[in-house]
């Protein structure tokens, strides 16, 4: 499906619950760009940039990047752009509120997948750094084991997928990230889709983009 009008969306979730693997989905459906707040942070810190140093830490710690940095960070990567999707951002109520000031959202795609589903991917999650790109040893395992499918370049775990910092991660979704929620469902944005299994989740979101950008599309028109 091309996309010839301006559409922006979120997708939200806690850590695991697969914002990554729908997004990837969404890219290809919908032809949205895909702005990923965490493959960023992560790029940086392979490349080593001023960014990446000041990050690295805050990031294997399970704790958020302040809200003054990450705002900056992605406000100037929409800049330029009509249509994006954004994954990871924002995760505080001061994000949203910087988003919002430059620019508005037409739908946040929420999925909400049990914690305890997330702690067992998370462990057997193996990531493509330069792409974003991720597989499961269970769910989407690589064609060859360690390697990208598409580059053929070596996987990695990442340091914040350990028991411990998935621990952290989901606590610090809990007191910062749930009151973005509130922040779209009190703007009638927000839609939420429940499950267990992203094969299970995505018919609904793709029945759901479809109806929304056709509503798009005739209000354009
Ligand atoms: P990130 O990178 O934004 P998180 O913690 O929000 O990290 P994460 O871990 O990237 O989210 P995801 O994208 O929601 O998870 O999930 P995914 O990668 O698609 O799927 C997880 C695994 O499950 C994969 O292995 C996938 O193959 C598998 N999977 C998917 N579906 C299924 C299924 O149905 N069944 C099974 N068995 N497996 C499945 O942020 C990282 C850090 O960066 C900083 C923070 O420190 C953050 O902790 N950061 C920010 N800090 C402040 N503000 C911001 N805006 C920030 N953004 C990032
Ligand atoms: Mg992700």
């Amino acid at each position: 499906m091309a996309l010839n009008k301006i559409f922006r969306a979120v997708i939200m979730g806690p850590p695991g619950s697969g914002k990554g693997t729908v997004s990837a989905r969404i890219t290809k459906t919908f032809g949205l760009k895909h702005i990923s707040s965490g493959d960023i942070l992560r790029a940086n810190i392979n490349a080593k940039t001023e960014l990446g140093l000041l990050t690295k830490s805050c990031i294997d710690q399970g704790q958020l990047v302040p809200d003054d940095v990450m705002s900056r960070l992605i406000l100037s990567d929409l800049r330029g752009l009509d249509s994006w999707l954004l994954d990871g951002f924002p995760r505080t109520v001061s994000q949203a509120d910087a988003l919002d000031e430059a620019c508005s959202v037409d739908t946040v795609i929420n999925l909400n997948v049990p914690f305890q589903t997330i702690k067992q991917r998370l462990t057997s999650r193996w990531t493509h750094l330069p792409s974003g790109r991720v597989y499961n040893t269970d769910f989407n395992p690589p064609k060859v084991p360690g390697f990208d499918d598409v580059t053929g370049e070596p996987l990695v775990q990442r340091d914040d997928d350990t028991p411990e910092t998935v621990t952290r991660r989901l606590k610090a979704y809990e007191t910062q990230t749930e009151p973005v929620l509130e922040y779209y469902r009190s703007k009638g944005v927000l839609q939420t889709f429940s499950g267990t299994e992203t094969n299970k989740i995505w018919p609904h979101v793709e029945v759901f983009l479809h109806r929304k950008l056709s509503f798009v599309k005739e209000q354009v028109a």
